[in-house]
């Protein structure tokens, strides 16, 4: 029986553009790598939202995960920047262009080893972006040695012992300042999609700490970063969804058992309660859960903190609507008497 029309046409979004329009490149990463459910994750995530893949920048530093943009969105701006480096390139090119949605992805080497210096002033500023962690608790790229990120007592393949206790990237994030901060599994889709179609409704430093297991150099039994023991030990804090602003929002929940957020766009994000009641808002008791999961070992994933009300950077520097980037030099070169005048006070 032959199909009708609509059924063989591709599904498009409220923008108009199928799903095939946000992928990228085919990637060169191991098969079964976690970066690669990450990449499939965010493809979705923008699909779903109706992004216009033109307005996203992509920024990354080095490592396997930082190569991963390469393999999604192939239609939006891209900067591979040098390694820990990410932050300052995506806050200068964010402050040039506030109309641009910015993503960055990192590693857990990039961010907690190289780059720990730059990623704790991205995390006070507030900046529009949303910063991902494709954590292995390895220098992937580099064959497997352990990251700042890897847990006490971990095993390598080789039978070495990390020894050093591991920095949780979600706790920093949230006492320095971010304004949206969770951690997923790459192998767990609705969970990670529904955080990632949150965050693109935030205004503010979205920080996601995804576990993204490296199966070429640690997933091996004695691995605390495993496919194995993630799911293992993976505890969520809630069970998250989402309401676009776009979709009708008139859904029953129970406001005894789930949090409704409002977000910045009018979205909302619904957080049903697994185990006990949990207040996202409570800066104070996020930082004390995130720390008490990983002291007993567990995996805890969700949402923990998130502030959709907080001024974000570009509105703490009171830059124009309009982006810096478009205005002409007549605008933004300041006249031969302002600059004599800055002269004549430093005299
Ligand atoms: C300045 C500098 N130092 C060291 C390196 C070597 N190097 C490349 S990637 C990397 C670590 C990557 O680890 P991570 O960010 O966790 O990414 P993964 O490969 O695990 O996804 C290191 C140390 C480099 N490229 N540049
Ligand atoms: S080495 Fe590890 S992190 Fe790198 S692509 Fe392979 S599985 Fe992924
Ligand atoms: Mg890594």
């Amino acid at each position: 029986m032959a199909s009708s029309p609509a059924a063989s046409q591709p599904k498009t979004n409220r923008i108009g553009l199928t799903v095939i329009e946000y992928k990228g490149g085919k990637t060169t990463l191991c098969a079964g790598c976690g970066h690669n459910a990450i990449s499939e994750r965010i493809v979705d995530a923008m699909f779903e939202m109706g992004i216009q893949p033109e307005r996203v920048a992509k920024f990354s530093g080095i490592g396997c995960s930082s190569k991963s943009p390469a393999y999604f969105l192939s239609r939006s701006h891209s900067f591979n920047a040098v390694h820990g480096r990410m932050p300052s390139v995506a806050t200068g090119a964010l402050l040039a262009n506030r109309t641009l949605v910015g993503l960055g992805v990192s590693g857990d080497g990039d961010t907690a080893s190289i780059g720990m210096g730059q990623f704790v002033h991205l995390m006070r500023r507030n900046l529009p972006v949303i910063y991902i962690i494709e954590d292995n608790g390895v220098y992937g790229l580099t064959k497997g040695q352990f990251s700042a990120t890897a847990d006490l007592g971990s095993k390598l393949k080789t039978g070495v012992i990390n020894d050093l206790p591991a920095i949780d990237t979600c706790a920093m994030a949230i006492e320095l300042g971010a304004t949206f901060v969770g951690r997923s599994f790459s192998g767990d889709k609705r969970q990670l999609l529904a955080m990632l179609k949150a965050a693109l409704a935030h205004n503010g430093t979205v920080m996601l700490d995804v576990i993204s297991p490296c199966v070429t150099f640690n997933d091996h039994e004695g691995s605390t970063k495993s496919y194995k023991y993630v799911k293992e030990h993976d505890e969520p804090l809630h069970d998250v969804s989402f309401v676009p602003f776009f979709e009708d929002i008139s859904v029953e929940y129970d406001p005894g058992t789930t949090i409704d957020v409002t977000m910045h766009d009018g979205s909302h994000l619904r957080l049903r309660k697994l185990a006990e009641h949990y207040d996202p808002t409570d800066r104070i008791t996020a930082i004390r859960t995130v720390l008490e999961a990983h002291h007993k070992g567990e995996v805890l994933t969700g949402i923990f903190y998130v502030d959709p009300q907080r001024p974000n950077f570009l509105d703490l520097l009171h830059l124009t609507e309009k982006p810096l980037a478009t205005l002409p030099e007549s605008v933004i070169r300041p006249s031969r008497e302002v600059l004599e005048q800055v002269m004549e006070e430093l005299r």
